[in-house]
């Protein structure tokens, strides 16, 4: 289920594509998030990332106890997923569908298109302590 709590580990099967509320009419579309029904956690923080340069990459990193919903909300990014032993990837395309992430999977960004803007509601404040960077420490912390 969405948002269970797993704080030690997380399998990549635990990340799910959420769809998002949309109301569409002559105007054009507005994409809800709601605390509590699609997003399964309290937003402490938001971010996004925006002009990436084409063929870099972000991310790289696991979180010990942050949950994440990413929202590709332009263009198009792919979401690669490491649970230590199994790895999935996810292209999001559309601002219609987020990718919720639960704590202890390792995540990278790749293939940003040009204007690509992907955001980030997250359950926690900003702490490196929270970010596992070194993928050796990863695979051993995921055991
Ligand atoms: C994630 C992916 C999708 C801050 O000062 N405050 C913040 O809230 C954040 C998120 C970052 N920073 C600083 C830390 C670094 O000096 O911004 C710099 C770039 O951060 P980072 O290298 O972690 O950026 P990404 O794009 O690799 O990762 C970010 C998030 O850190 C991470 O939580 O899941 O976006």
């Amino acid at each position: 289920m969405v948002g269970s709590d797993k704080s030690v580990s997380s399998k990549v099967e635990d990340c799910e594509e959420i769809a998002l509320q949309t109301v569409g009419d002559s105007r054009g579309f507005l994409t809800v998030m709601n605390f509590g029904a699609e997003i399964p956690f309290e937003i402490q923080r938001v971010y996004f990332l925006h002009h990436v340069p084409a063929g870099e990459s972000r991310g790289q990193h696991a979180h010990r106890s942050m949950k994440q919903v990413l929202v590709c909300v332009s263009g198009s990014v792919e979401i690669s997923l490491f649970d230590g032993l199994n790895s999935r990837k996810i292209i999001l395309d559309s601002p219609t569908r987020g990718l919720y992430i639960p704590p202890m999977i390792w995540r990278g960004l790749s293939n940003f298109s040009n204007s690509c803007v992907v955001l980030s509601v997250v359950s926690n404040i900003y702490d490196e302590e929270d970010y596992i960077r070194d993928l050796v420490d990863f695979v051993a912390a995921a055991k």
